[in-house]
């Protein structure tokens, strides 16, 4: 008898988004590998991919790593189509970093579409807080306006780092699990429509 093939663990695309320098990449390697990178190489794109437990149960995290430096601004639009979730890094220690969120924000939703796609705001390098440039209260505000959570991070010493992948999954995980149910359920009938008598 042949048997029905099982699907594998459920898969959620997210990128990092955010201008050069601000940590994309080394929240990236702390939250897969558990290590902080001193030095600042610019990425390209990477990709990288880990099984996780979310909630339970077991889900693929697939992470696309995007380039922040504006050489590689005209390759974004294809990446930002396979995203799922976003989460949009700037430095706390920059405030040119913290005003370039709003055009990511804008380029992401001209790309997906969906004023709801999951996304989280991320104010990185927060063990700098002695060097801020940005008021808590300006991060929060925007977050805020756009109706997303906002997280300060530190990919150094590993602060919330797990926290910002794991609520972008379980919003990612939650909208699928919920469109799926839309799908099951037919819609119910309209109680304005007219009945025959
Ligand atoms: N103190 C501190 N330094 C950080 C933190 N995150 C990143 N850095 C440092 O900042 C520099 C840039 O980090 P990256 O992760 O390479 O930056 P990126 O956003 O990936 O940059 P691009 O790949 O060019 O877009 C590196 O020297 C990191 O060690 C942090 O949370 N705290
Ligand atoms: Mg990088």
């Amino acid at each position: 008898m042949s048997k029905k093939p099982t699907a594998g663990p459920a898969l959620h695309k997210v990128i990092m988004v955010g201008s050069g320098g601000v940590g994309k990449s080394a929240l990236t390697l702390q939250f897969m590998y558990d290590e902080f990178v001193e030095d600042y190489e610019p990425t390209k794109a990477d990709s990288y991919r880990k099984k996780v437990v979310l909630d339970g149960e077991e889900v693929q995290i697939d992470i696309l790593d995007t380039a922040g430096q504006e050489d590689y601004a005209a390759i974004r639009d294809n990446y930002f189509r396979s995203g799922e979730g976003f989460l949009c890094v700037f430095s706390i220690t920059d405030d040119e970093s913290f005003q370039a969120t709003q055009e990511f924000r804008e380029q992401i939703l001209r790309v997906k579409n969906d004023e709801s796609i999951p996304f989280l705001l991320v104010g990185n390098k927060c063990d700098l807080n002695d060097k801020r440039k940005v008021p808590l209260s300006e991060c929060q505000l925007r977050a805020q306006q756009w109706a997303v959570p906002y997280v300060e991070t530190s990919a150094k010493t590993r602060e919330n780092v797990d926290k910002v992948f794991y609520d972008l999954i379980r919003d990612i995980s939650s909208r699928k699990k919920q469109r799926q149910t839309d799908v099951k359920q037919p819609p119910k009938p309209n109680s304005h429509c007219c009945q025959l008598l």
